[in-house]
């Protein structure tokens, strides 16, 4: 097994997001790639690679231009507005919501930034767009590797995609890397690819990206969006509109949820994904269902995590392995690799 590994993940380092009213310390942090690498190396799990890059017009497959064009020079737009802005993260606190314009992007910066985000909890720092653009490409090497023929392989890189719309950040992620490894699956001959997402919260990004489509098979479990981020999508009448209808599956759980449960959403999900006729699969692997992770409820333990391998590896397919959310930082490589070996060991 092949991983690409983000070298400059560390770039983006967020300081802190806004959380009941307080600034508090990021939980989307650089240690938890490096943890996971250093356990891969640990097992010596297959090779570890640099991503081949890909040009922005690959992005452009799934984000719209002036989404991309705002991202990449918004770090230096904030740094004009005040140069003592270097040394501060930038965070929304204005939003379009209903009845407002989107069509306009305005000249303030500040106002950008809403148009082109959904919370205030994913600060945007100096390096968030070299490491979010070498993440793609790491997504899209793996997916690359399919195409050559590979079984799987594993996108390791943060900041995480999956909450990443089509024209928006958030959810500590600024470009969609499960959503471009499944569009370069399409772009280069599959006929049909399923993303199955597994992080703790709702992968709304990629939801909206693919709702109104058949060609790609978006499945998800998560934390009930009622009492869960990202709390405005993901419940179970959501399945697709137009050609889409039927091809989107949200099994939403409650807090608490533990291994029994939440497996047997995962065959569900596998079966719905095996009735679709899918030829590669795509998986948004968040570790953040661990039962010590510090911002969710669900209550997997490290030893289910190569049961989710073997089970993932039973599906028979292609896959594509991206690393998302998981917020137990200590645990995170052990959870993650054990996914792996599961898949690898079956
Ligand atoms: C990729 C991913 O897993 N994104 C998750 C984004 C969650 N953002 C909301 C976090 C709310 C933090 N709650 C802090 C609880 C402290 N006890
Ligand atoms: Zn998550």
């Amino acid at each position: 097994m092949i991983t690409f590994y983000n070298h400059l993940h560390a770039q983006h380092q967020g300081k802190l997001e806004m959380f009941r009213g307080e600034l508090v310390p990021c939980f989307e942090v650089p240690a938890r790639a490096d943890h996971v690498l250093a356990e891969l190396q640990r097992r010596q799990l297959g090779t570890v690679q640099a991503p081949h890059s890909f040009d922005d017009a690959v992005l452009a497959r799934i984000h719209s231009q002036r989404y991309l064009q705002f991202l990449q020079s918004a770090w230096a737009d904030w740094v004009a507005l005040d140069p003592a802005n270097a040394q501060r993260d930038a965070l929304p606190s204005v939003w379009p919501i209903r009845t407002l314009r989107s069509d306009i992007v305005p000249d303030n910066f500040a106002a950008r930034m809403g148009l082109f985000s959904c919370d205030a909890g994913s600060p945007l720092t100096s390096g968030t767009w070299v490491a979010a653009r070498m993440g793609a490409d790491c997504a899209l090497s793996a997916a690359q590797q399919l195409v050559q023929g590979a079984r799987v392989a594993f996108a390791l890189s943060r900041p995480p995609g999956h909450h990443a719309g089509a024209d928006f950040f958030g959810g500590y992620c600024f470009l969609n890397n499960a959503a471009l490894a499944a569009q370069y699956l399409r772009d280069n001959g599959c006929a049909r690819v399923a993303v199955l997402d597994i992080d703790y919260h709702h992968g709304n990004g990629t939801q909206a990206i693919f709702y109104d489509r058949s060609d790609v098979f978006f499945a998800s479990i998560h934390g009930d969006p009622r009492t869960e981020y990202p709390f405005y999508l993901g419940h179970a009448d959501e399945t697709g509109v137009g050609s889409g209808l039927g091809a989107n599956l949200n099994l939403p759980l409650p807090r608490g949820t533990g291994f029994e449960d939440w497996y047997a959403a995962l065959e569900h999900s596998l079966a719905g994904i095996a009735r679709h006729g899918v030829e590669a699969l795509v998986v948004s692997l968040g570790m953040d269902t661990f039962e010590g992770d510090p911002i969710s409820g669900f209550r997997l333990q490290t030893a289910d995590y190569l049961r989710v391998g073997e089970r993932l590896k039973a599906a028979g397919l292609p896959t594509v392995l991206v690393f998302e959310g998981g917020y137990a930082v200590a645990e995170v490589g052990v959870n993650a690799v054990n996914v792996l070996e599961g898949f690898i060991r079956a």
